[in-house]
């Protein structure tokens, strides 16, 4: 469990816009909260250790960090190009690295056992091809790599020796693998930055302004496709622009732009549980993730085709999106947001779903040509595309998030308060509703989970990320959050996992806030 602590005090306004480039820090104070600082303060001792024993001799030239997150709202509407709220949490991956080896190799070391050293030349990477169907950890990094490469191919990548240490439960919706690809990416362009300099030290004032925060999002989201997942841009984008006590309203469209939104009062915590069921999107890709990214991408084509709006603007040269049709329905017709979900729910008439052969007629395209567009990259399995549901949950699920951020806006008065959390959890849990009926992204423990959070005082909870396991976050009054706990721990974790041992209950319950985003640390 997480639990979110809004700052006491109103927080400062984050940092400005002159600000776009990664920040390059030389004290963990700058990069933790008073509250996390102890322990990081340990680990970070222990990587330095870790990595004079990985790679002994050598020292460590900087450390490239990321943090996962968590989404208060806007589920699986990132990648139909609607804005989403998340907000990075202190949980991270840590790439320590060491320069000016002269072996020309990318080695990798990771700090947890299961994951076993690798090597490449670093002659090779550039046409360096990523298997996407074999599960192997240093694919993420090699992600990274076509990252920076996407952004300068005439890269020179230097001998780089790293230490990889994550602390983002894998699978828990919490996006570690976005972190991994956002830190990866990160280790990369400042390495080439920090051979320019050598044998000078690097110091904070030779490597700022390496790495554009908006540049390193929008090759991050391209790369991590390379593992396999047609994700959209929610994780990466909050990941790396994270503000500490502010959520970040991440818009998509017309173009990617940040907005840390601060929350008012103190007297409530956001609590985030990983229900341990672990949901991994590379292997379920085919009848999840990636089909409902079919699925929408279709729904959107055959809305344009079927109403006469003409040809969409395509997102990432894979196909249009219902942000597209929104706006295309807004700019030709007036037509309202409200006005499209009617329109949705007369051209999708069929709440059991659609065939291949049935969309191919509405989108008066052929099967094999739809096949070979949506589903061959990104393989999916279905039956039928619920294209009526999968609408639905999109178009409400965005209005919710403008709802949310409307009442987030608003600064109640004492008296105010109850009804006011009362609103945004109500909107938390037709959130989680339309997650678990409308996108079928729900599984029983996350229902449980969030059923015992509504029964132990929370005003909302819901799903967070991908869903079909991971985690829940819960909109709780602070007095209210330990016996929240007690009862999570006793009604879930004691009955679902008998034998759960006190580490991973460890990891289940732990304490985070709205944290910084990505970071070059160089002395410490
Ligand atoms: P997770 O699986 O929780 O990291 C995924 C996507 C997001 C977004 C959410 C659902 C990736 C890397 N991330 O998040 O872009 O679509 O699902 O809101 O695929």
């Amino acid at each position: 469990m997480l639990l979110i602590m809004p700052a006491a005090t109103p927080p400062t306004p984050p940092a400005s816009p002159a600000s776009d480039y990664v920040p390059v820090l030389t004290s963990l104070s700058s990069v933790y909260s008073p509250q996390t600082l102890p322990s990081e303060e340990a680990r970070w001792t222990h990587l330095r250790t870790a990595f004079a024993a990985a790679y002994p001799g050598e020292a460590i030239t900087f450390v490239a960090r990321s943090p996962g997150r968590v989404n208060l709202i806007g589920e699986h509407i990132d990648y139909s190009l609607f804005d989403v709220l998340p907000m990075a949490i202190s949980q991270d991956v840590l790439i320590a690295v060491h320069v000016g080896a002269k072996d020309g190799m990318l080695k990798l070391q990771n700090t947890a056992d299961a994951y076993e050293p690798r090597e490449f030349e670093v002659a090779g990477l550039r046409g360096y091809k990523i298997d996407s169907k074999v599960l192997e950890w240093s694919n993420y990094f090699l992600s990274g790599v076509k990252g920076a490469y996407a952004l300068n191919d005439n890269l020179e990548v230097p001998s780089m020796h790293c230490l990889i240490d994550g602390r983002i439960p894998t699978g828990s919706g919490l996006s570690s693998s976005s972190a991994f690809v956002c830190a990866a990416l990160l280790a990369v362009r400042t390495a080439v930055a920090a051979t320019k300099l050598l044998p000078t030290p690097v110091t904070v004032k030779a490597l700022a302004g390496t790495t554009s925060k908006s540049e390193l999002v929008k090759s991050a989201i391209i790369s991590e496709r390379n593992v396999g997942v047609n994700s959209g841009g929610m994780d990466q984008s909050a990941s790396v622009f994270g503000v500490p006590d502010h959520a970040l309203r991440v818009q998509f469209s017309p173009e990617l732009n940040v907005t840390p939104i601060a929350f008012h009062g103190n007297e409530f915590a956001f609590v985030i549980a990983n229900t341990l069921v672990v949901a991994d999107k590379h292997v379920t890709g085919p009848v999840h993730y990636n089909l409902r990214v079919v699925e929408t991408t279709l729904a959107a084509e055959i809305l344009a085709k079927q109403c006469g709006l003409g040809a969409l603007p395509v997102r990432d040269g894979f196909g249009g999106t219902l942000r597209g049709v929104v706006d295309a329905f807004e700019k030709s017709r007036g037509i309202s947001f409200d006005g499209v979900i009617e329109v949705a729910k007369r051209v999708f008439v069929k709440k059991g779903g659609y065939t291949l052969a049935e969309a191919s007629t509405m989108l008066g395209v052929p099967e094999e040509e739809i096949t070979q567009k949506y589903m061959t990259r990104f393989p999916v399995r279905f039956e039928r595309l619920q294209l009526r549901a999968r609408t639905l949950h999109v178009l409400e699920e965005a209005r919710r998030v403008t709802r949310f951020c409307d009442l987030l806006a608003m600064t109640p008065t004492p008296a105010e308060i109850d009804t006011y959390y009362a609103s945004l959890g109500a909107i938390m849990l037709s959130s989680h509703a339309s997650c678990r009926v409308q996108y079928d992204c729900s599984c029983p423990e996350l229902d449980a989970v969030v059923a015992l959070a509504i029964a132990n005082g929370a005003y909302g909870s819901r799903l967070t990320g991908a869903g079909w396991g991971g985690a829940t976050i819960s909109l709780v009054r602070k007095k209210r959050v330990e016996g929240l706990v007690d009862a999570l721990k006793k009604e879930y974790y004691y009955k679902h996992f008998p034998g759960i041992s006190e580490e991973q209950l460890a990891e289940a319950i732990c304490v985070t806030e709205p944290g910084l985003g990505s970071a070059v640390v160089v002395t410490w």
